[in-house]
């Protein structure tokens, strides 16, 4: 029983015009670079699934393992009637085995900045669980965005964060959005966070360079979609694909390499690339499970239990406000 898309003032008035001001900003700064979530238009998401079905990406496959086989342990720890609220929802692939082991939730809020993707989503959910009340919120939860009630309030709600996409954002930015969602919660409701896990730097790297150059062409999607969108002249053979672990920092970084000089413009802005110049688009952090601990008990979440996969590359939190 889905209710109908709410589309959140989160999301700028003009989402165009902030996807202009957010590329301009980060390719006039140094380094250059330009925020992951632009990965996410609709051949973006739809490139992201494959990614999630290749043998070189291990995360998606390892958190779904461990949501097969803890799934009882997890939705004992959630609770019945819960209202689920997950962040950053894309196609709620791994949110079905929570919703086959939860025990009567009472409402189920996916949150995703893609609204037909989330549109599409929800719909098809609504019509698999006929008896759960699915009410989407297209919107960018790196901001405030109303949260819908449920008609059995008060419950207790548990925020679902799956995906390591908690990886995505530099560490001090992670600890401002745990607070954040500590803020939006009351005592005693839950966060349930899936992050990835230091490991071999080959293991890191190949899951971001794959063979078949998926997420290459992840990654060069964003200039296709900021010349269709933002009317900029980038030629994407000129760009190269490049990840990398950077040890220092803890995390992959993605970039997309200058191949030779260029310019490129974007509105009345003219951009020029040296040679090998490069543009972030994307960091994925990799914690431990007490370095993860550590950063959520600073703004007020405490760790209840962590579970993970056979080889230990991935991890799943319950924590309490
Ligand atoms: C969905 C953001 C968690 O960082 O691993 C996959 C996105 N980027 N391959 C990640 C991604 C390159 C993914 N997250």
């Amino acid at each position: 029983m889905s209710s109908s898309l709410i589309e959140n003032p989160s999301l700028h008035a003009s989402p165009a015009a902030e996807f202009l001001d957010d590329v301009l900003k980060g390719l006039s700064s140094v380094p250059r670079s330009i925020p992951s979530k632009y990965f996410y238009d609709d051949i973006g998401s739809t490139i992201f699934d494959e990614i999630c079905e290749l043998d070189e990406y291990y995360p998606t496959r390892a958190e779904s393992e461990i949501m097969y086989r803890y799934g009882d342990e997890i939705a004992c720890r959630l609770g019945s009637d819960v209202r689920l609220v997950e962040y950053g929802s894309g196609s709620s692939t791994k949110t079905r085995i929570l919703l086959d082991h939860l025990v009567d939730p009472c409402l189920y809020v996916p949150v995703d900045i893609s609204n037909q993707h989330l549109a599409r989503t929800a719909d098809i959910l609504a019509r698999d669980y006929p008896l759960l009340s699915v009410a989407p919120v297209a919107a960018d939860f790196t901001r405030p965005f109303k949260v819908p009630k449920s008609e059995f309030e008060p419950c207790r709600t548990c925020v679902y964060f799956p995906g390591s996409t908690i990886g995505n954002f530099a560490q001090e930015e992670a600890i401002q959005l745990l607070a954040d969602i500590a803020d939006r919660c009351e005592r005693g409701d839950g966060l349930l966070i899936g992050f990835d896990l230091r490991k071999g730097i080959d293991v890191l790297e190949m899951a971001y360079n794959d063979r078949a150059g998926v997420t290459a062409a992840f990654n060069k999607n964003l200039l296709h979609r900021m010349n269709s969108e933002l009317g900029a002249n980038f030629d994407a053979r000129q760009f190269g694909h490049h990840a990398f672990f950077n040890d220092a920092a803890g995390r992959i970084e993605m970039h997309l390499v200058s191949q030779r000089e260029q310019a490129v413009s974007i509105a009345d802005h003219s951009f020029r690339f040296d040679r090998s110049e490069t543009i972030c688009t994307e960091y994925s952090h990799k914690y431990s499970i007490s370095e993860f601990e550590q950063m959520a008990a600073q703004v007020g979440w405490q760790c209840q239990e962590t579970w993970s996969d056979e080889r230990d590359y991935f991890a799943v939190m319950y924590l309490e406000r």
